[in-house]
């Protein structure tokens, strides 16, 4: 029986497509926060409910990946001094103006994922990527701090350290001011996945974040408005600002142009599949 070696007739078809298939573990960009600054019921750093852990982002070429590591659920926590008994997630701000946060998000250059469906104060309640046209404070109703000062002082006078992530915090928000952890309202330009963690390369335990809760997500860059820089700084914040992380990352916001050299040419992919068909059909006939 004649045999034939697909994988020669293919080989040059397959390593074209390795090259542009997505990589499965991903490098991520870690922005670990305070293990000592959330929260719970009035109690600080006490491995609660609220203590954020950590914030990750991870790129390739088509998408934007963001992972959070905390004790707080993605369908957040029943609290009984909450004005609606509940405490969510904020949204997850990402700004890649290299302004300030209230600057960013006053010039409508914000952008920012909302990720809690329903359980949220937010005035987006259906998950996806937004452009921002204006924020709010919703601390004040959810038993929480109102400004960062107020979290801050609270967690200073218990002997421990307030963080954010990597950000440089206290110089990116408006300290005193009321904090805006969500979205009042927003022009929504994309969709996001949320993913299984596993494969993914995420190691927030080697980096000592130990938090039961860890949710990943990706979106496309695609979604994407133009223009924008490689610096990002990614954050979110509880309803009640108990606790806050966030990511400074350097990511590529655009779509790469498709490398010519590696592509074949359409024409001859369809050659190649019309040999290898040919091949087979020749094949199968003699089997
Ligand atoms: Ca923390
Ligand atoms: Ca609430
Ligand atoms: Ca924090």
């Amino acid at each position: 029986m004649k045999t034939y070696n697909l994988s020669a007739i293919f080989g040059a078809a397959a390593l074209s497509i390795a090259a542009v298939s997505p990589a499965q573990a991903y490098s991520w960009t870690y922005g670990i926060d305070s293990f000592n600054d959330g929260v719970t019921n009035g109690i600080v750093g006490n491995g609660g409910t609220y203590e954020f852990y950590g914030m990750a982002v991870a790129e390739d070429d088509n998408n934007i990946f963001l992972a959070l590591n905390s004790n707080f659920a993605l369908t957040g926590a029943a609290n009984s001094g909450a004005q609606d008994k509940h405490i969510g997630w904020g949204d997850l701000f990402l700004n890649f103006t290299g302004k300030g946060y209230n600057d960013a998000i006053a010039s409508g250059e914000m952008l920012a994922i909302h990720l809690a469906g329903t359980y949220s104060d937010s005035g987006e309640q259906e998950n996806g990527l937004y452009k921002v046209n204006t924020a709010q404070g919703v601390a004040s109703t959810n038993s929480g701090f109102n400004t960062l000062n107020d979290h801050k002082n609270k967690v200073t006078k218990a002997g421990k350290t307030a963080t954010v992530g990597n950000v440089d915090y206290t110089n990116y928000f408006a300290m005193g001011s009321t904090m805006k952890n969500v979205m009042l309202d927003g022009d929504k330009i994309g969709n996001i996945s949320f993913l299984d963690t596993s494969g993914l390369g995420l190691d927030f335990a080697s980096k000592g974040a130990i938090g039961s809760q860890t949710i990943a997500l990706s979106f496309s860059k695609a979604d994407l408005p133009g223009g924008l820089s490689g610096d990002l700084i990614a954050t979110i914040f509880a309803e009640c600002n108990n606790d806050g992380v966030g990511v400074v990352a350097k990511v590529n916001p655009s779509v790469p142009e498709p490398p010519s050299e590696s592509v074949p040419e359409p024409a001859s992919v369809l050659g190649l599949i019309t040999i290898a068909s040919s091949a087979l059909g020749l094949r199968r006939r003699r089997a």
